[in-house]
């Protein structure tokens, strides 16, 4: 007697859904919170068998991967892309061996949008704006000009494009802010660090710093302590994604605000390729509502953050 295939709970069927994730890098704390929110929703769930691999930070060796995944036939594809554009090809062969796509946390700039089924992760143009509207709050009873340095994360990326693009645009709605250096980093701590460095030995002392994301902050406020400067008071950081660490540095008075950016989309992820294997309709876009953090809360907060 043959053995039967195993009936497997939740899927009504008795196959397991491969499930495909290409891993952008392993960049920044949000990127360790959101592979381990991946990884641990879909290994639980008994209807998903998981094939992750990660690119580190490289554009073509995602594409390797998802190739990879393609021949694999895998039955949807999710993938945070390095950068927005540069997907049209591989994206259609996925789409020619008919494998949806969902697009998580990045968006692609693709000739055909019919190429990616669904976009789940935040607003980062609106992220953007939530850290300029901040400063726009704290600053309103001040007169002068507020001097910014901009530290930009990987060029060519959907967060740094955005993030910038909204901060931008609520500041040119201002009269008394000025951005003085903008440098292009790639989210990381060391980029951080070196590019504020490089900001202060060219002779700019910028009232406040705006980080892309917290560890490009915390890289930040480290070179701001080497040149003898107090982070959050002789120049203000603020930044985004509201990690762990960057409430301790917002407790330790050094962060002085956080636009927040939920890491945690494991759940929605393998719902979607759960619905998306079974053949379902789902929305094109699913975004993530979040606010933002800043010192006066920061210890109250800190004790439910869960990333
Ligand atoms: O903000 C940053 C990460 O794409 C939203 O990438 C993500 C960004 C996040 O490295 O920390």
């Amino acid at each position: 007697i043959e053995s039967l295939p195993k009936v497997l709970t939740g899927t009504g069927s008795t196959k397991k859904i491969k499930l495909g994730v290409a891993v952008v890098g392993s960049e920044s704390s949000w990127r360790a919170a959101n592979t381990e929110s991946i990884m641990t929703t879909a290994n639980k769930d008994p209807a998903i068998d998981l094939l992750i691999q990660n690119a580190e930070g490289n554009q073509e060796r995602q594409i390797a991967i998802i190739r990879n995944f393609i021949r694999s036939k895998v039955d949807v594809i999710a993938f945070t892309p390095f950068v927005e554009s540069g997907w049209d090809e591989v994206l259609a062969e996925a789409k020619a061996a008919g494998i949806p796509i969902i697009l998580t946390d990045r968006k692609v700039k693709v000739e055909d949008d019919s190429l990616w089924t669904t976009f789940i992760g935040s607003d980062f143009v609106e992220e953007g704006r939530r850290a300029a509207r901040w400063l726009v709050e704290n600053k309103k009873n001040v007169s002068g000009v507020t001097t910014i340095a901009e530290l930009q994360g990987t060029s060519g990326s959907a967060p740094a494009i955005e993030r910038r693009q909204g901060f931008e645009e609520v500041l040119s709605q201002q009269a008394n802010f000025r951005i003085i250096a903008s440098e292009v980093g790639d989210f990381t701590y060391a980029s951080g660090q070196q590019l504020m460095a490089k900001i202060i030995a060219e002779g700019h002392v910028p009232q406040y710093v705006f980080a892309h994301n917290d560890d490009m902050a915390l890289g930040a406020i480290k070179a701001i302590e080497q040149a003898g400067m107090k982070p959050g008071k002789d120049i203000g950081v603020i930044s985004v994604d509201a990690t762990k660490q960057a409430f301790q540095a917002m407790i330790a008075g050094k962060l002085n605000m956080s636009v927040e950016c939920n890491p945690l989309l494991g759940p929605q992820i393998v719902k979607a390729a759960k619905e998306l294997a079974a053949g379902k309709e789902i929305p094109v876009n699913i975004i993530t509502a979040e606010g933002i953090f800043a010192q006066d809360t920061a210890k109250r907060d800190v004790t439910t953050r869960k990333y």
